[in-house]
């Protein structure tokens, strides 16, 4: 795999954008001298050329350029390549010109002459990013969309009037292999109402009934009673999170529930539905670790999100999808895929979860491709009460 090559070979493959030479040959320089392959160019045009014959991880881009500005450069990026970073370094400040970028999704915004330590720390996250970018697309086409949404109910009011009777959580262990200790416990949502007992049937139907927030609160509450008083002490609970809950006022008082206990909560948010669409994604995740909660992205390897989950949310853990982790002692692509992205985690000290194991199988070759914890069937399913794991 190319990504994993370039580890061995380069600290990543940079395409440096300046009109004026001195300044481009400095770059060049420093960032060869520092491990970077790169590739100089003097005009977007010249990039946007560059792009198409080199295999490039990341684009340094000076902003003020005759014919085609770095905005611009940005702009004709993002049209062939999605998930390409691309760090603009501007001579002087301009809030304009830092806001445009921000919008069409500019990695980093630096000032000239960039901190060499700055640049260089910038210039390697953006390689790594780039190339989970790409294994999670390789991902999605090795497992495809497993869960499509469910339709349309009649008498769902009444439906949901009864399943939310019902509502509770159920638990599942997260373990940690190595020291077959317990790390957390996943809450599931669950209804013993039959028509909606499927959680995501339950969440569509509050959804559409503008019971999201509702419901919301009720799952936090319980979540609340758990991380306080049934999981043993120093064990973690992971709780999902809708992206569309992130818009409720209540989720960041701090007199709420579950806010009293955050410290204990890892926030699961999936990458399954688009977190484009709640707006200030980042400040709403910067007010949940001010709380004290820990952020973790679900379903990894089943969204479109490519690169945006990782910069919107800088996760402290993520959790491959079942998906992914189906028959990965047996499958070679699989295996690259898991193996890959568990570096390039532990590179940025992001921990890794691996769902849904249910084989010994499964279990020896996620130890041996790097995961740190595993959930599933093997260890113990989401049971009503807080049990320990079976080994
Ligand atoms: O979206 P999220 O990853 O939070 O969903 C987890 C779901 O996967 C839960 O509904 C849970 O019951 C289910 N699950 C947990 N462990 C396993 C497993 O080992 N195999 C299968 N098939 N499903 C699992
Ligand atoms: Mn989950």
């Amino acid at each position: 795999m190319g990504d994993a090559e370039q580890q061995n070979g380069s600290r990543g493959r940079v395409l440096i954008v300046d009109d004026e030479e001195g300044v481009r040959d400095t770059l060049a320089s420093l960032l060869r001298r520092k491990g970077f392959t790169v590739t100089a160019v003097d005009s977007a045009p010249g990039a946007i050329q560059a792009l198409q014959v080199d295999p490039i991880d990341v684009v340094l881009s000076d902003v003020h350029m005759p014919g085609m500005d770095g905005v611009q450069l940005l702009r004709e990026v993002r049209r062939v390549a999605l998930d390409l970073p691309v760090i603009l370094i501007s001579g002087a400040q301009s809030l304009d010109t830092a806001l445009a970028a921000m919008e069409l999704g500019v990695f980093g915004y630096l000032l000239k002459p960039p901190a060499v330590d700055e640049l260089v720390g910038r210039l390697e996250r953006a390689t790594r990013l780039h190339a989970i970018a790409r294994l999670k697309r390789e991902a999605l086409r090795l497992v495809g969309d497993a869960h499509p949404l469910p339709g349309d109910r009649a008498g769902l009011e009444q439906a949901f009037t009864l399943a939310l009777e019902t509502v509770h959580l159920a638990f599942q262990p997260i373990v940690s292999p190595g020291t077959r200790s317990v790390f957390a416990y996943e809450a599931l949502l669950r209804s013993d109402y039959e028509p909606l007992n499927r959680p995501l049937d339950l969440l569509a139907a509050a959804e559409r009934l503008d019971l999201g927030f509702h419901l919301g609160q009720r799952i936090r509450e319980r979540a609340a009673i758990a991380a306080g008083r049934l999981l043993p002490d120093g064990v973690l609970l992971f709780m999902n999170l809708r992206p569309a809950d992130l818009a409720d006022p209540q989720l960041y008082d701090p007199g709420a529930p579950l806010s009293q206990v955050a410290m204990r909560v890892v926030v699961e948010l999936t990458e399954r539905e688009s977190l484009d669409r709640v707006s200030d994604i980042e400040s709403c995740v910067e007010r949940l670790r001010r709380l004290g909660y820990r952020i973790a992205i679900d379903d990894l390897g089943t969204g479109y999100a490519g690169l945006s989950s990782f910069t919107h949310l800088s996760p402290d853990v993520v959790k491959l999808d079942m998906a992914l982790v189906r028959g990965v002692d047996k499958d070679g692509r699989r295996a690259k895929v898991v193996s890959a992205m568990a570096g390039l985690c532990h590179d940025m000290r992001i921990g890794v979860v691996a769902e849904g194991v249910e084989t010994e199988e499964e279990h020896q070759a996620l130890v041996g491709l790097g995961t740190d914890y595993l959930q599933g069937y093997r260890f113990g399913r989401p049971l009503r009460e807080v049990k320990p794991p079976s080994w």
